[in-house]
């Protein structure tokens, strides 16, 4: 096969890459379209080069799988030098998604023609980086410094038609890329063409301190955001060979930096997590196209909503017709609330309200593929939801639960069809968060785990299989990090100084700021329905009393806090009741430092993460940083629990581990086995 294929057809030559999956530019395709370049610059028959690419994609961007081995040239800047020496013009033709370096080897021609429904972007931000090749100081000459800005830091794509308003692109077409492009060459063999690096670039220097403001809070622990900006300022202040020379060695830090390579864990694991050691490409997928949720609550709107959202006609069964009308107004009124914030386009908000239905009648159910329980977190409700599932569903109906919690081998048992049952643990709110965490149990077969997994990915998810067990991979870590947060409570520190740590830290803010959004009976009502020698009632008890005196969180003005307003000031409820609850449990409070603060909430989670490895719940150590990236905003730039307790060292976090074990006893703190075994091996 031909990574790189030349042809030439009436002056014009079409240089077409052809490096499944994604057309990444690895060194075979640098130096094919290098070498191809050079040969074309020759042949002075050749008036103009089309640079394309085959399959799903134009290119996706440098090879990531390259990164961190000895660079093989030519670099893609070479090849970007190249190209500018070039004295015939050049027109990128993109399709499907031009990202990061392909999105700059579209910048280093002089025209860039897109199909309709293809995107342009610079997502270096997300792996840690920068763009390496000349982005930082082309896409400003061509698109102004505010823009550029804004798709350098925020790392989205944009799509053909923004891009052809902003300027990036010469010309969109609607179907034949290829003719298009020739025809476009056509057009502009013999005229004058510009290159990007010989734009004029004028900007005042308060722009970027005025936008390093404006991103603070959104890039918050993230290194490559702040250097993206100064090396667009040096594109306003250096010759363009300065700038790139800048970029590159702007690039080359953020590289071997430590959060760019927690970032680049997470862009393989989260692609590593799709992948079940027994599902292959042969494995039969259960067919799912039509679907019901059992539950219209919050849980069930947003379920809905996330499929609706991706062209996915939802029935939403309630108990009455009240709650049934309820239910889609909801629904609606999200859908409104996002397309006028511009999140939705017309045509997915009309799918919706074409493609809603509500029913009181379980009879309703009887065409759905896919049925998902979201109904209240009680296993005997639970249990007669799934009877009258399988009474009235079709024969191969998959059902499911949205349970986050609860036994589903359990569950499943109720049913005469075991095998047909899996967990999907949306998060909520559903249609946000990014995660879907897929419970297999013992008995479902692999057809519905692999009609799930598709699924998720149809919708737009992180998928991470998670096997059974209480609070499945996502929760049965929170409940470690929440129990000893509540226990630090109870020792003496107060719920602003454990936030602060823990905020500090990268968490997008501290436990007990989390509870009060939430809702503190969520997580007291869910203990209520699971084993309690699952969790140490003493670390929850204050949040029952609070509970129990009507402080449920900012829903009933106080929770952990107090709220007027903006004003959000400590519950000198809590205070009282850590003071009786310290007492009637025996602890003596003390001081506690920010330190043990950090190492009991995240060691915790990082032991627990482990034995959910060791116990084979999760496939593997980087689907655990999948989930609790995804769920719960574990910073990005650290890697997840268990990446991070890779970074910090094994031996050290073990070490804390059997200290706390001495001083807080085993109940918890026993470390996982796995852990000690990782331990032992390296030394
Ligand atoms: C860069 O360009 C730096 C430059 O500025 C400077 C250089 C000097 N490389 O996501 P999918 C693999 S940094 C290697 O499931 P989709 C991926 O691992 C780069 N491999 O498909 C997976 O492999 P496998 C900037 C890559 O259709 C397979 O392709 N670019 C790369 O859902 C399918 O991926 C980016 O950050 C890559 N660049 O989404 C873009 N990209 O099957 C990163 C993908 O073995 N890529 N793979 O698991 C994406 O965002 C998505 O893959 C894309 C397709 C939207 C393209």
């Amino acid at each position: 096969m031909n990574i790189v294929l030349t042809e030439i057809k009436e002056n014009i030559a079409v240089v077409t890459i052809d490096n499944p999956p994604v057309n990444a530019l690895s060194h075979v395709v640098r130096s094919g379209v290098s070498d191809a370049i050079q040969e074309l610059c020759k042949d002075t028959s050749v008036k103009a080069i089309i640079l394309i690419c085959v399959g799903r994609t134009f290119c996706a961007g440098a090879d990531i799988s390259e990164f961190g081995k000895p660079p093989l040239s030519p670099s893609l800047s070479n090849l970007m030098a190249k190209m500018d020496q070039i004295n015939k013009p050049l027109i990128a033709a993109i399709h499907g998604t031009a990202l990061g370096g392909g999105f700059e080897l579209a910048l280093g021609c002089h025209y860039r023609i897109m199909i309709e429904g293809a995107k342009v972007g610079l997502p270096e931000v997300n792996l840690g980086l920068i763009p390496g090749a000349g982005g930082t100081q082309r896409l400003p000459r061509l698109i102004g410094v505010a823009a550029a800005l804004e798709m350098i830091t925020s790392g989205k794509p944009i799509s053909a038609r923004k891009a052809f308003e902003v300027g990036v692109v010469d010309r969109i077409c609607d179907n034949n890329l290829l003719v298009s492009a020739t025809k476009f060459a056509k057009d502009i063999i013999g005229k004058p063409f510009i290159k990007t690096s010989e734009l004029e670039l004028l900007a005042s220097p308060e722009i970027f301190e005025e936008f390093s403001k404006k991103i603070l809070k959104r890039t918050r622990g993230f290194l490559a955001p702040n250097i993206a900006i100064s090396a667009v300022r040096a594109a306003t202040e250096k010759s363009f060979v300065e700038g790139v020379k800048f970029e590159q060695e702007c690039f080359e830090k953020l590289m071997k930096s430590p959060e760019s390579l927690a970032q680049r864990h997470l862009f393989f694991a989260e692609r590593l997590a799709t992948k079940v050691p027994d599902i292959g490409k042969d494995t039969s997928i259960r067919k799912i196209e039509k679907i019901a949720i059992v539950g219209g609550g919050t849980m069930g709107c947003g379920i809905a909503i996330s499929f609706l959202t991706n062209s996915i006609p939802v029935l939403v069964l309630e108990q009455s017709a009240k709650t049934a009308l309820l239910a889609k107004s909801n629904i609606e009124e999200i859908i409104n609330t996002l397309f006028v914030k511009g999140r939705l386009s017309e045509n997915q908000k009309n799918f919706t309200t074409e493609n809603l239905t509500i029913s009181t009648e379980y009879s309703d159910l009887s065409l759905s593929d896919l049925v998902i329980e979201a109904v209240f977190e009680d296993m005997e409700i639970k249990k007669q939801v799934f009877q009258k599932i399988q009474k009235f569903a079709k024969q191969d109906v998959v059902m499911a639960s949205n349970t986050s919690f609860l036994d589903l081998d359990e569950i499943a048992s109720t049913t005469s069809k075991p095998q047909d049952v899996i967990g999907l643990h949306f998060f909520s709110p559903a249609y946000i968060m990014p995660l879907l965490e897929i419970i297999r149990t013992k008995h479902t077969s692999t057809d519905v785990l692999a009609a799930a997994l598709k699924l998720g990915k149809l919708i737009g998810k992180k998928t991470v299989v998670s096997g059974v067990c209480t609070g499945f991979i996502a929760n049965r870590m929170s409940s470690c990090y929440g129990r000893e947060a509540g226990l630090l409570l109870l020792e003496g520190a107060d719920p602003e100084q454990i936030d602060n740590v823990l905020y500090k830290f990268g968490m997008p803010m501290g436990m007990f700021s989390m509870l009060d959004i939430a809702g503190i009976d969520i997580g007291v009502l869910a203990r209520k329905n699971i084993p309690t020698e699952s969790f140490d009632e003493r670390a929850f008890r204050i949040h029952e009393a609070l509970v129990a005196s009507g402080s449920k969180g900012q829903k009933t003005n106080a929770g952990f806090y107090c709220y007027n307003g903006k004003e959000k000031t400590l519950n000198p409820e809590v205070e009282a009741l850590t003071q009786k609850y310290a007492e009637e449990y025996g602890i003596k409070r003390r001081k506690i430092t920010p330190k043990e603060i950090e190492e009991r909430c995240l060691f915790s989670l990082i032991n627990e993460g482990f034995k959910i490895v060791e116990e084979g719940i999760a496939i593997r150590a980087s689907d655990v940083d999948v989930v609790y990236t995804s769920a719960f905003g574990f910073p990005r730039y650290k890697g997840g629990p268990l990446h991070y307790a890779e970074h910090l060292g094994l031996d050290y976090i073990l070490k804390r581990i059997n200290k706390f074990a001495k001083v807080h006893g085993n109940r918890w703190w026993t470390p996982s086995s796995l852990l000690v075994s990782l331990v032992r091996e390296n030394k």
